[in-house]
């Protein structure tokens, strides 16, 4: 037996660790993280060793299968029968009923596999359905359209410089469990004790005590969706002490200042349970800091006023002097610059509406909260057909379960996935992709959100097997065959142009996009240095010129958000509620799925509903019942344990649980557990259109 060793790197979350695989036999034996990584260090963590499960897991797909509809059974398939099913019934519905019978979903996985963003992008361009919609709008939406905004370019986000911060101001973010969001942050417990050992400062808001919170130097509970009052009262605050300040290039400081005004500190501790005195101390700190950041991600995005959160933590960060400036909230110099080149356009919002509510699109997708109304409400433009890419929107949107329904209603589904999963179980076809060790990879997202700038191009650890393909392959043949039966074809030059373009592997295209950027890193460089090139920590005083705005000017004052400050003043006081549910994540989990490795899954049940022991005892409920968790929506049966980690008057389920409806998949059906997206809401809405899935209204009964 013959062992070697191999650079590969981990896809499964932000982080991008680099990692080495031991090889014996084809198989992979051995998975640590790569100490020569510029960025992640030798860091790895449970998920990292687990993608040699996915790699080797008899139950992932490797082969396009077909549902026989009769008997849900699905059995394999060949390519060329495959391609022509998916390609006929796309195109079958267009020439029917329209582009927009056709639904797309862009799934997670997407943006962490290089061919799905250059060619899977480029089959739903193609497609040109209004009906297109993704992860973004449970996820980031608010990030993106306020840096759309405020900057000029959805992708120009500020990025904590987390190295040389010395007061980290954290706003609904676990990174503990996540390794981090919008900041890819390897490692991040290493970085947070060098940042204490520099004599800095972490300050979290959460309504339960996470991981992150107990390694926190303060954790302050913030009753959930209630953050918006918080942040606007840190901002009234330094308005009133004369420390809030703009830079020359900005426009609109005194229309934030008279916005904030009727947000104080008193107003913000009555409806978040924050104590007003905290907010005063806290924002002083920040200003004062030196180099201090504010950051907040998904526990203050999947929020009803998460867009008026995301602004004022940019403003925090404005403010007090801290954007692109070391030890704040920095903008990334990525050797691919998406942004600079419009490589990814620079976004747009409500140009159109979905057509059953009337919900704006941003940067061409409609909210996922829509989706199912879109399947099922008859009339022009309804969704017949469903093609899902890398998604799980079953498990992963609001009112999961209608959804379920919905989907078994359709004319036709196709889904690009290496597993039947809760959704693609509804699949006619579903077309597998090679996986993430068989594929080259260069990060184009995570490059570009990263706290030190680095390059790093990895070469597939795999060849394919026989008789495999890539997902750019699946994505370029399915676009090509939809395009040449459609009835009204594009011209013989735009098809050419298309095929031509998609007929570029991303290897190549990778290549000529780091020919034409500026710093130096070019493939052949990357190809000599598989571990990664070092480009340096993230560069101050790069705006005004990195601002995409008209002018390079700065936009504190975004219309459409001051405007939807009234929607915050009409609400007087706490909802009067029962209790609150918020989510969370768990290091050995990801979004949802991997419940099929056993190394991921062995252990103590981590599925349970969390709550605080008053809260139990206020309902005669004991830890460890089996509880009913109601919403306006929908019910589960789960158990229930105790802990005063929780906020009194809030409960906490992790999201990507509740396999047991796809049996088919018998070792994650096994894992028990209830998904929290068959309790939130389609009906709550940031005004950005992302879900609010944090804070739903539930009652809890034995
Ligand atoms: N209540 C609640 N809901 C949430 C969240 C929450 O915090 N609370 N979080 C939200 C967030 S932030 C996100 S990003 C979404 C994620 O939810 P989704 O967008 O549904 O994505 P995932 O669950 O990560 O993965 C979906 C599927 O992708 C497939 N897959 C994995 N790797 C590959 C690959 O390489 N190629 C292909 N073709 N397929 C692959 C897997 O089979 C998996 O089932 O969930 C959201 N839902
Ligand atoms: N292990 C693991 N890592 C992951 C993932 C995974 O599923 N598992 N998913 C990846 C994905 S897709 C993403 S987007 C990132 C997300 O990365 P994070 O944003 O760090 O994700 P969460 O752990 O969901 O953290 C959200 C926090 O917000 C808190 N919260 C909920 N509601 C509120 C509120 O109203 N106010 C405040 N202040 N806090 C609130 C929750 O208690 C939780 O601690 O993680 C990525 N990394
Ligand atoms: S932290 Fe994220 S990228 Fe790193 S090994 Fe774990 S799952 Fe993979
Ligand atoms: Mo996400």
């Amino acid at each position: 037996m013959t062992a070697e060793t191999k650079i590969g790197v981990c896809n499964l979350c932000e982080a991008i660790c680099g990692l080495v695989l031991t090889i014996e036999d084809g198989a992979v034996t051995g998975v640590r993280g790569n100490p020569d990584d510029p960025l992640s260090r030798g860091h790895i963590c449970p998920k990292g060793v687990a993608i040699a499960d996915i790699h080797a897991d008899p139950e992932r797909l490797r082969r396009p299968v077909r549902r026989d509809r009769a008997t849900g059974e699905f059995h394999e398939i060949g390519w060329t029968e495959a391609i022509d099913l998916v390609s006929g019934a796309l195109a079958d519905t267009i020439n029917r009923h329209g582009r927009d019978a056709v639904g797309i979903y862009l799934g997670n996985p997407n943006v962490h596999s290089l061919g799905s963003m250059t060619h899977g992008t480029a089959l739903v361009k193609s497609l040109r359905s209004k009906n297109t919609f993704s992860a973004t709008s449970v996820d980031q939406l608010p990030h993106q359209l306020l840096a759309q905004l405020m900057f000029g370019h959805q992708l120009l986000l500020p990025i904590p410089d987390i190295d040389r911060t010395s007061y980290f101001l954290v706003f609904g973010a676990n990174p503990m469990a996540s390794n981090g969001s919008l900041m890819t942050v390897p490692d991040f417990p290493a970085r947070l004790r060098e940042l204490k050992q520099r004599g800095g400062r972490m300050v979290v808001f959460d309504p339960r005590r996470t991981e992150t919170a107990k390694v926190a130097s303060e954790h302050h509970f913030v009753r959930p969706g209630t953050d918006a009052w918080v942040l606007l009262a840190m901002l009234n605050v330094l308005f009133a002490d004369g420390l809030a300040t703009a830079p020359s290039y900005a426009d609109g400081l005194a229309d934030v200042e008279s916005a904030v005004a009727p947000f104080t500190p008193a107003l913000a501790e009555r409806m978040s349970g924050v104590p007003a005195a905290v907010i005063e101390r806290v924002a002083l700190e920040l200003a004062t800091a030196e180099g201090g950041v504010a950051y907040g991600r998904v526990g203050v995005s999947t929020h009803e006023f998460g867009s008026v959160c995301q602004w004022a933590v940019n403003l925090l960060n404005i403010v007090t002097g801290n954007l692109d400036s070391v030890g704040g909230a920095m903008f990334t110099s990525p050797a691919i610059d998406a942004v600079g080149t419009g490589l990814i356009g620079r976004g747009h919002h409500n140009a159109w509406q979905s057509r059953v509510r009337g919900l704006p699109e941003t940067a061409g997708e409609l909210p996922v909260s829509a989706l199912r109304e879109e399947i099922t409400t008859p009339g022009r433009g309804q969704i017949k057909t469903m093609l899902t890419l890398s998604g799980n929107p079953v498990l992963s949107t609001p009112d999961g379960a209608r959804l379920d329904e919905a989907l078994a209603g359709l004319d036709f589904m196709a889904s690009v996935d290496i597993y039947v999963n809760e959704t693609t179980r509804h699949a006619d076809v579903i077309l597998p992709p090679t996986g993430a060790l068989e594929r080259d990879h260069y990060d184009l997202v995570f490059q570009t959100l990263a706290v030190r700038n680095t390059a790093r191009f990895t070469p597939a650890v795999f060849d394919k097997e026989a008789g495999a393909r890539h997902d750019w392959q699946i994505y370029r043949d399915v676009a090509v065959a939809t395009i040449g039966k459609l009835d009204k074809k594009p011209g013989l030059k735009a098809r050419a142009m298309l095929r031509g373009r998609l007929s570029l592997s991303p290897t190549r295209l990778i290549g000529l996009l780091l020919a034409r950027g500026r710093t130096g890193a070019t493939l052949r460089k990357l190809r000599s240095n598989p571990s990664g090139l070092d480009l340096g920590p993230l560069q101050p005083g790069l705006l005004p010129d990195r601002l995409q705005t008209r002018g390079h000017r700065l936009v504190l004052a975004p219309s459409l958000v001051l405007a939807d400050l009234e929607r915050l003043t009409a609400v007087e006081a706490p909802a009067e509620t029962e209790l609150l549910l918020i989510g969370r994540r768990h290091k050995q989990d990801c979004n949802s799925w991997m419940h099929n490795t056993e190394r991921l899954t062995r252990g103590r049940a981590r599925h349970q509903l969390l709550m605080h022991p008053a809260d139990l005892v206020e309902r005669s409920l004991t830890d460890g019942d089996v509880v009913t968790v109601s919403s306006r929506v929908g019910r589960v049966r789960v158990e229930v344990a105790a802990t005063d980690d929780m906020m009194p008057g809030v409960v906490s389920l992790p999201h990507g649980y509740g396999h047991a409806r796809n049996p088919g998949m018998t070792k994650a059906a096994a894992v028990p557990g209830v998904s929290i997206n068959d309790l939130t809401d389609p009906e709550r809405l940031d005004v950005s259109g992302n879900a609010a899935l944090s804070g739903v209204p539930v009652t809890v009964s034995a």
